[in-house]
């Protein structure tokens, strides 16, 4: 099948075009940072793209990801997450592409009340970033679509994930980093933030095979939760990757990698992701873990 992945060249999009390729798919990737001009806020542009590529499935990951980031400048946030959005909505709509994945955010969910044990799709979206704002209306923009014309669209949500290659902007290769630094300079010492938040933590690579069981199975017009249903906190986090190295690593806490306010935990249910698709996690967060640490080792050689 001819499929094509928006967001190509960022931290899921190879992850992604791979295991589309490796199933049989023949996979078109286009990215603002590749080598063909490409801005999905320039709807002409996308129009022109999609119309050479005529795929059957989108999976349209291309977004500004970073929610830290997202309060800066919410204008820009809302043109591309959002605006950009609906300008390959409407390509596809127009063109005749059979259907549509489009990749939101746990972030839309923003504050769940205390009571909540596991988020499901049923949640109210209740965003306090302008990140799952503009995720969120991105959302609603795609299943208006979805009920408007033929175009099948599958929402998705992921909850926070990571893996080799993810930028050291995130908790994971961060610390993964500096204890890979510890085990070079012979130090035991490594320095990190809050212990207590918990996390719902996914591979990557369990993640993009979410992404296609729904784009070949998940329900048009329905948003897809993809999470571990795991609660971990920072501090276990931290001890996993610490036991995963080769140096005796005690960590300290730096005050200025400590957030003035930590959001409440959240926790996601996938039991509609694994009803409708099949799906179930292959990888354990320490054998995630483990592979981030060993990339950021190879990393300095
Ligand atoms: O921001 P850049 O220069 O790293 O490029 C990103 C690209 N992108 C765009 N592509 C076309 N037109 C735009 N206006 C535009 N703005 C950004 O999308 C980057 O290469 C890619 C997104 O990759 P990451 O930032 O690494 O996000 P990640 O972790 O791969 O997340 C994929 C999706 C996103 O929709 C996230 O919001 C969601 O999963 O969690």
């Amino acid at each position: 099948m001819k499929v094509l992945v928006t967001g190509s060249l960022g931290f899921v999009g190879p992850y992604l075009t791979s295991h589309l390729a490796s199933s049989g798919d023949e996979v078109i990737g286009l990215d603002r940072a590749g080598p063909e001009a490409f801005d999905i806020t320039d709807a002409a542009m996308v129009s022109e793209h999609f119309m050479s590529a005529s795929p059957e499935i989108v999976y349209h990951l291309a977004a500004l990801s970073h929610v830290g980031e997202s309060w800066s400048a919410p204008e820009v946030q809302f043109r591309v997450n959002a605006e950009g959005t609906l300008n390959v909505l409407a390509a596809c709509a127009s063109l005749g592409v059979r259907r549509v994945v489009v990749i939101g955010s746990s972030e839309e969910y923003g504050t769940v009340d205390a009571s909540t044990q596991l988020t499901d799709e049923s949640t109210p979206l209740r965003p306090v970033t302008p990140y799952g704002a503009a995720k969120a209306a991105a959302e609603i923009l795609a299943l208006q679509m979805e009920r408007a014309t033929d175009l099948e669209v599958v929402c998705v949500r992921p909850f926070p994930h990571t893996g080799p290659g993810q930028t050291e902007r995130f908790l994971v290769p961060a610390l993964a980093a500096r204890i890979a630094q510890a085990e070079r300079d012979g130090g035991t010492e490594v320095v990190m933030g809050s212990r207590h938040p918990m996390r719902d933590l996914s591979d990557v690579r369990d993640v993009v095979r979410a992404y296609r069981l729904l784009g070949l199975r998940g329900e048009s017009g329905r948003a897809y939760n993809v999470c571990s249903g795991l609660s971990t906190s920072v501090g276990s986090i931290a001890d996993m990757l610490a036991a995963a190295s080769t140096s005796e690593i005690t960590f300290v806490t730096d005050p200025a990698l400590v957030r003035a306010i930590e959001p409440p935990p959240l926790i996601g249910d996938s039991q509609l992701l694994q009803e409708h698709t099949g799906w179930e996690p292959e990888f354990t967060l320490s054998e995630t873990l483990s592979d981030v640490l060993a990339t950021k080792r190879s990393a300095a050689l």
